[in-house]
Parts: structure tokens; sequence; C-alpha cells
């Protein structure tokens, strides 16, 4: 009899220790997504579920309709687990060669978005679905299109709590903020007919450089909306700062949904120097960033070299001078 309470005490401890040994195995292997839940905007900054800030450290992919390779579950739980990267930016070109709205193939596309939104989700990640609106200069052009693409996705996500809605990557050509603004309406009033949550990023004028203007006049109405600014830290510097510190002193939410180390190109000099100037002041100011790209194109903006094979588990060797930069930033 004593021997049998001896057991069933013995029992009990291993099973606690296995369960405190289980709780620890989770926590250590929680992810970005579990740590943070639903995000949401608050005042000019992104906030967790618990209230608490949150500064986003992002990798888009190229035009995912040119390097669909990338899209992939072992390419983002290596950016997730070995650069710290807890959101992917996938870029849909709208109106390049084979873009959505200039001859590529619609239904690809879409199923592709839908891989890398699995693969991101399943990996506890925040992913953004990025209308990459670039030659055709002003989301006008395919307001139509852009309605029924976000119509898609809105309905198919607004249960997930790990969605962001890029609707313009970036007006340009003159593009006015009155029009860029139209056409936010209309497609915020798209999206949040179905997903009242999630959070929608409106470009601006100037290849998103524009905020300051922005700021003077934003959209109203509508709760979890943040507008973009994208910089190439080769080309754009302090005067460039000015106007996103104009913009977040207006209180404005500001998101990084793209930048480069490169020139503007997506080529030419890299600048470390500048780039590390501007990480420093986005994480002063509470801005989340995403960073161009993850690709092996010979140019000097992609994360890998281009004599890079690998799509997935990426190993130093593989990092080109941007890729390893990158991957050290916190
Ligand atoms: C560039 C790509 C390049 C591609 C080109 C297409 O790096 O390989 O041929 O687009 O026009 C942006 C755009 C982004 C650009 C990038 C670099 O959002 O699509 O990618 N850039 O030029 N804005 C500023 C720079």
């Amino acid at each position: 009899m004593k021997r049998k309470r001896i057991f069933q005490r013995i029992c009990v401890v291993l099973c606690c220790l296995l369960c405190m040994a289980q709780v620890n195995v989770t926590s250590a292997a929680s992810t970005p997504l579990q740590r943070n839940g639903r995000l949401s905007v608050r005042g000019t900054r992104l906030v967790n579920s618990n209230g608490k800030t949150v500064i986003l450290k992002g990798v888009s992919t190229h035009g995912i309709n040119w390097f669909s390779q990338y899209v992939n579950k072992s390419a983002f739980k290596s950016l997730r687990d070995d650069w710290g990267v807890n959101c992917i930016r996938l870029a849909m070109y709208t109106e390049e060669y084979n873009g959505y709205c200039s001859g590529g193939n619609q239904a690809e596309l879409k199923k592709l978005i839908d891989k890398g939104v699995r693969y991101a989700t399943e990996l506890g990640m925040y992913v953004i679905i990025d209308w990459h609106v670039l030659n055709d200069r002003t989301p006008k052009k395919h307001q139509k299109e852009a309605i029924s693409f976000f119509k898609y996705m809105a309905k198919k996500y607004k249960n997930q709590k790990n969605i962001f809605y890029e609707i313009c990557n970036e007006p340009n050509g003159g593009t006015s903020w009155s029009t860029v603004k139209s056409y936010a309406a209309a497609v915020i009033k798209t999206i949040r007919t179905y997903d009242k949550k999630n959070i929608i990023l409106v470009g601006t004028p100037t290849w998103s450089q524009d905020v300051d203007t922005a700021a003077k006049s934003p959209v109203k109405g509508y709760s979890n909306i943040m507008y973009t600014f994208h910089f190439y830290a080769a080309t754009h510097g302090s005067e460039y700062r000015k106007k996103v510190q104009a913009a977040i002193d207006r209180g404005l939410p500001v998101f990084v949904s793209e930048f480069g180390v490169s020139e503007s190109s997506g080529n030419g000099h890299i600048d470390k120097t500048e780039a590390d100037k501007w990480i420093s002041f986005l994480r002063k100011n509470k801005i989340s960033y995403v960073c161009w790209s993850l690709s092996n194109k010979a140019e000097s903006c992609s994360l890998l070299k281009s004599s890079s094979t690998r799509t997935g588990n990426f190993k130093t060797s593989d990092l080109s001078t941007a890729g390893k930069w990158y991957k050290t930033v916190k």
C-alpha cells in the first residue's frame, strides 16, 4: 500500500516536471504572432494585443510573378529564425511585365499570395499583401481590379490576425494626394465591408515619400490605417527623415513598407552608414520597416548573391552585402 502511494507521488512529480518542460518548450518556440497577437494602430504607433508598442522587421519578396521560388516556407523560416524577421511582404506588381493587370495569370498570382500567406501564418509571422503599383503611376488606373482583388483577400482573411493590406505601393508621375485618397476611400470601404480589423497601409505620392502631405489631410472615418514611406539609403538622406518627422509630429502613423540599402534604382552603390542612420531613426520613432528584396537578381538591393541558388535555409555564403547587413539589423 505504502509503495503504491510512493509510486503515485513519483508519478505526480514526474507529470509536473513534464508539464513545466512543455511550457518552457512552447514559450521558447513561441512565434511573433503568439507573442504579440493582433496588432492595431494607436496614435502614430503599432501596438500588440496588450497595448505594447511593436516595431516589425520585415523582408519584401521581389515581384512574385518573377521570383516565385522564394515564396516558400523554408525561406520565411530562415528569415524568422536567423534574421529576426517577423513580417513578410508579398509584392505583386500590377503593371510591369506579367503583372496582375498586364497579362499575368491572375488565378496563379492569387494562389501564390495564398501560399505566401499560409506559410507566414504557419510560422506565426505577419504578412503584407502588396498591390505593387509602379509603372501604372496612379492607382486609379486599375481601381476596379484592385477592388475585386482586395474583396477576395478581405473575405478570405478577415478572421486572421496577421494580415496587412497594402493598397498601392508607390503612386508616382505627379499623382496627387487627393487622387490617392479617393482611390483609398473606395478600396478601404471594400476591405472594411469584410475585414473590420486588419491594418491597411496607404501609399503616398512621389513613390511613397510624401507622408508630410498626407499628414495634413489623412483618410477619415476608419481605424487601423497607416501610411507608407519608402527610402533607398544611397539616394535618400536626412532631408527625407525630416519629411517623416513632420508627418509623425502631426500624428500620422507611418510604416516603412519598403526600403533598400542601394540607390533608388535598386542598383548602384550601397550605403550602410546612411542605412544605419535610418534604422536608428526608425527605431527611435517606433516605425516598422521592410527591406527590398528577397531575390538573387544581379542588383545591389538584392539580399542574396546572384550566384546563390538556394531558395531557403540560407547560409552566410548566399548573402549579398545588403543581406549580410540586414541580417544583423535589430
Ligand atoms: C525594382 C526592382 C528591379 C525591377 C524594377 C521594375 O528592384 O529589379 O526591374 O523594380 O520596375 C521601388 C519599387 C520597386 C523597385 C525598387 C528599386 O517599389 O518595385 O524595384 N524601388 O528600383 N521604389 C523605389 C525603389
